[in-house]
């Protein structure tokens, strides 16, 4: 049994629903003639292999009980928003719902890690009750979303690309690099913003 122990598939099921949930935000949005919340969204259930992985690097025991509370990312949706404004909206939106709440957040927007990253990332208690097997664990989970504009998936993407596929043997100038990109991303998601503004001030 792998290391979700009998919790793959209510994991697959807390996925299903969270995206079904907003979705349905957005259309709710689309519906009040509001732009699209985002451009698109990608969930995933960590594969179990990786999720070991994790909890190996953070020096936590192999057990369901790491895997689903100590780690939060079991579940995790990421939210590609065309604008930086639109990542506010979904958060507003988020913290509102009665369907879980906002237990943590990582602002690495305005708080870029040092290599150029930029996400917002929330951790959600997904409230509804999801069936408890064995009454191993009560009937609450975490789902980790990851909200970042179009052009800070880019940058993510390609990073991840080029971190895990080559080993080089001098790193820096590389790092440097991406950092620059990722800057320069930065000033364009400003630039985008302020066309957004200046289009929406300069309608019929
Ligand atoms: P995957 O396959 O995307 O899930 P914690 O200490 O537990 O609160 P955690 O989860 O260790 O926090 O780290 P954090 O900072 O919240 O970020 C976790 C996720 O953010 C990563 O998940 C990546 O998806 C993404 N991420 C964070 N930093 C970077 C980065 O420098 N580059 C890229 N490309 N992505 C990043 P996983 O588990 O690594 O992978």
């Amino acid at each position: 049994m792998s290391i979700y122990g009998p919790y793959e598939e209510t994991l697959n099921n807390i996925l299903f629903d969270v995206e079904k949930r907003i979705r349905q935000l957005n259309q709710q949005e689309i519906d009040k003639h509001q732009p699209k919340l985002y451009e698109h969204l990608i969930g995933r259930v960590k594969t179990p292999t990786s999720m070991e992985e994790k909890c190996q690097r953070k020096n936590y025991p192999l057990t369901v009980e790491s895997a689903l509370r100590k780690c939060r990312d079991a579940v995790g949706i990421r939210i590609v928003c065309n604008f930086i404004s639109d990542i506010d909206r979904c958060l507003a939106i988020l913290r509102n719902v009665d369907w879980c709440s906002v237990i943590k957040e990582k602002d690495y927007i305005s708080n870029a890690k040092p290599n150029g990253y930029r996400s917002y990332h929330l951790i959600l208690d997904v409230i509804e009750d999801y069936r408890d097997v064995d009454g191993h664990l009560p009937g609450h989970f975490y789902v980790e979303i990851q909200l970042r504009t179009i052009a800070m998936d880019s940058w993510a993407s390609l990073e991840h690309e080029i971190k895990y596929k080559h080993h080089v043997k001098n790193p820096e100038r590389i790092e440097k690099e991406l950092k620059r990109c990722a800057d320069q991303l930065a000033s364009c998601d400003v630039q985008m913003e302020t066309i957004r503004q200046l289009v929406r001030e300069n309608e019929d």
